[in-house]
């Protein structure tokens, strides 16, 4: 619910360039002002440990109460404006493919980016318990799922409905992560479909 003026209360627990800009770009597209508290001491720390039980970023606290995972954050937010008409009512076809293309994209595309980025990054977590020998296959369970992808962006500019929506904004920064690792160079759709969410005004990508 949101207040009496309709109004949406949000405080976005945020660091650029992380997962933190889906949460950007969707606040940015449906026109919600919103708190920021944006600083990289947050990390574990036990003011985000009230908001994420992990204690990572983004998490968010929305019209009073605790939201974590991005793409959560996201389609919540799109749900509570609904005349922006950001993504599909629940119980749709629609709504089910916004569901598939998000568990798609998280669980076999964006965990493989993850891991190598966990396995390659010294910051994330320290170089003695690297295991590169799992990047080429991260590497390839990636390209798999991209693949699928782009064969689904044939014949269609957005994933639902061929209209933009919070899908295209969970989804397009898993591809720009991709992209930017080297790994969607031939896969033309993808390619194409990446430079399209980017010349949107709102878009913080590039
Ligand atoms: N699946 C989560 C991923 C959250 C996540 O891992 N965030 C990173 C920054 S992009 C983080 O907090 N890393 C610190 C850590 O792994 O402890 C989401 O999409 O919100």
């Amino acid at each position: 619910m949101n207040n009496q003026n309709g109004a949406v209360d949000v405080t976005l627990y945020e660091l650029s360039p992380s997962r933190s800009v889906r949460c950007q770009w969707t606040l940015r597209e449906l026109d919600l002002a919103y708190t920021s508290i944006s600083d990289d001491s947050l990390f574990h720390s036990e003011e985000l440990v009230k908001v994420h039980p992990l204690g990572k970023l983004p998490a968010a606290v929305i019209n009073g109460k605790p939201l974590f995972e991005s793409a959560a954050i996201c389609t919540y937010l799109a749900d509570l404006v609904p005349e922006k008409e950001l993504i599909a009512p629940t119980g749709t076809w629609e709504r089910g493919l916004h569901d598939q293309w998000v568990s798609f994209c998280l669980t076999e595309m964006e965990a493989y980016l993850w891991s190598t980025a966990r396995n390659t990054l010294d910051f994330i977590q320290p170089e003695e318990k690297h295991v590169t020998a799992i990047i080429e296959q991260n590497n390839e369970m990636f390209l798999l799922a991209a693949t699928a992808l782009d064969k689904a962006l044939g014949d269609t500019d957005y994933l639902v409905g061929n209209k933009f929506s919070v899908t295209d904004i969970i989804v397009g920064l898993t591809v720009n992560w991709g992209n930017s690792q080297g790994l969607i160079g031939d896969l033309p759709n993808l390619l194409r479909y990446r430079e399209r969410l980017h010349e949107r005004p709102l878009c913080p990508l590039k």
